[in-house]
């Protein structure tokens, strides 16, 4: 998420199948507002372009990044969510409680992605300032909420392919 590179993957979105069936969740973190609610807006409206039923995207909101792996829990726990997107922004500060805060909520997603064999995506800005964060949140290197929608829809239709024997989706030379 932190990378100055804009093309981050070469893949073509618009080979996505529908995903108007599958269930969202959105954890948005209100610390740092400006930034992850621009992050929000680029990811909720990628989720929608490609398919994805305004009514199937759940919303919730936490106070910090550190509330983000216990939002995605409890959601996942009341609701049937086939993929769940995190987003927060943790800047450096003069302490090193973004160290803390960014290594702990990483691995809770990653272990709530094995456990489930869910998605559990990290849409978290770990910048050094908050201009690094401007530039990723709609700013000259993109918005990368939207590349947090798209990761989450990759891995919701890969979960779909392959439970229908398809294994297509890859380098497959057919
Ligand atoms: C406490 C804190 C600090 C210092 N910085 C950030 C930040 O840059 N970004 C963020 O999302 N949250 C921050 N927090 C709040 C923590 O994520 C958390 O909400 C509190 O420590 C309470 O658990």
């Amino acid at each position: 998420m932190s990378s100055a590179d804009k093309n981050l993957s070469s893949y073509d979105v618009n080979k996505l199948p529908s995903v108007e069936e599958f269930n969202f969740g959105i954890i948005v973190a209100d610390w740092n507002e400006k930034i992850t609610h621009e992050l929000y807006n680029g990811c909720y409206d990628t989720l929608v372009k490609h398919g994805a039923k305004k009514e199937n995207i759940h919303t919730v909101q936490v106070p910090g990044t550190f509330e983000l792996p216990q939002g995605a829990r409890i959601l996942n726990k009341n609701k049937s969510i086939d993929a769940t997107i995190c987003i927060g922004c943790v800047i450096k500060g003069e302490t090193s409680h973004n160290e803390y805060i960014n290594m702990s909520v990483a691995n809770a997603l990653q272990n709530m992605a094995i456990a489930t064999a869910k998605p559990f995506i990290f849409g978290v800005l770990t910048p050094n300032s908050m201009e690094q964060a401007l530039e990723r949140a709609g700013g000259v290197y993109g918005n990368k909420g939207v590349e947090a929608a798209v990761t989450a829809l990759r891995m919701v239709v890969l979960d779909n392919e392959l439970k229908g024997g398809n294994s297509s989706i890859g380098f497959g030379k057919s």
